[in-house]
């Protein structure tokens, strides 16, 4: 299923049903675009019942990051514990996580849980560094714990370009470069590495490539031209998340995240003086709302 799906969807629980359960450990986005606002509402539209770990707050808008607060590490993990012990969760993904000890408990609660590489429970690791503006959202000393703790945890990792450059050092230009980033972050220890092409620049196509140590798999994708793209990096690892948590393979969880965002990107929409959010609401179009 690696084609382009014009309406992609995942299976819907049967009325009364409990819905396929998955969690996002996340920062809250008070503009409403990215992080957990991002994964939740894309979950809410795929279906799924969403439980959070909340790792930080931030205070933004569309025009940028002007400053956020940490949640204590050990009420993070105290988060997921309590949902994953309780609700229970089919797939869980990670998006801002601020700092070196916030990571460390995130770790240490995923393999105490069996979340993770060598758990049941599928890991989406979407390593967010800094916001569209630049506004860094991780401690620059929180990168080696990242890569030491959480990578060798993942199920996929989904930086972009930014974040390939600052994990591996390698600048991708070009599709033999893209190769040798896939590699350099599969060498970390994620099952899968997914090297996304949306910020690469002169294309008109947003190619993304996924690598398990032995296989490539490209998925081509149109590029969508617009400047209200807050928040996909993490609506797509959380549609990926989704399909995961459906029993989806990774690269059928991918042709199916990047067909869904490149959906939400066509609808994205302008929103205060900056950049608006891509749109995970862009069903509502097909069915209307409520
Ligand atoms: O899009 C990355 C991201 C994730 N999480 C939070 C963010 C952002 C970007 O601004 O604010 C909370």
């Amino acid at each position: 299923m690696t084609g382009f799906d014009a309406s992609p969807r995942l299976p819907l629980a049967a009325p009364g049903a409990t819905p396929v359960r998955v969690m996002t450990i996340a920062g809250s986005d008070s503009g409403g675009g990215a992080g957990i606002q991002a994964d939740m509402r894309t979950f809410a539209m795929l279906g799924l019942h969403a439980c959070v770990a909340v790792t930080a707050v931030t205070v933004q808008n569309s025009t940028g990051v002007t400053g956020f607060q940490e949640i204590d590490p050990g009420i993070v993990a105290a988060q997921m514990r309590s949902v994953t012990t309780d609700i229970g969760v089919a797939a869980a993904k990670t998006g801002m996580l601020a700092s070196d000890p916030i990571i460390t408990a995130i770790a240490d609660a995923a393999v105490d849980l069996g979340i993770g590489r060598d758990g049941a429970t599928p890991l989406v690791v979407d390593p967010v560094c800094a916001s569209m503006h630049g506004d860094p959202l991780l401690a620059a000393d929180a990168l080696g714990a990242l890569k030491d703790r959480l990578f060798p945890l993942a199920t996929v990792v989904t930086p972009n370009l930014d974040e390939v450059r600052l994990l591996t050092g390698i600048d991708v230009v070009d599709p033999a470069t893209q190769r040798q980033a896939a590699v350099a972050l599969h060498a970390l220890g994620p099952r899968w590495s997914l090297v996304k092409g949306g910020h690469l620049r002169g294309s008109d196509l947003s190619p993304d490539l996924l690598y398990d140590g032995s296989e490539f798999v490209e998925f081509p994708g149109a590029r969508i031209d617009t400047p209200h793209d807050h928040g996909a990096g993490d609506t797509l690892a959380a549609a990926i998340t989704g399909a995961l948590g459906h029993g989806y393979s990774v690269p059928d969880a991918v042709a199916f995240a990047k067909a869904w965002v490149t959906r939400g990107l066509a609808a994205a929409y302008p929103l205060g003086a900056g950049h608006g959010p891509v749109n995970p609401l862009w069903r509502l179009r097909e069915h209307g709302p409520g």
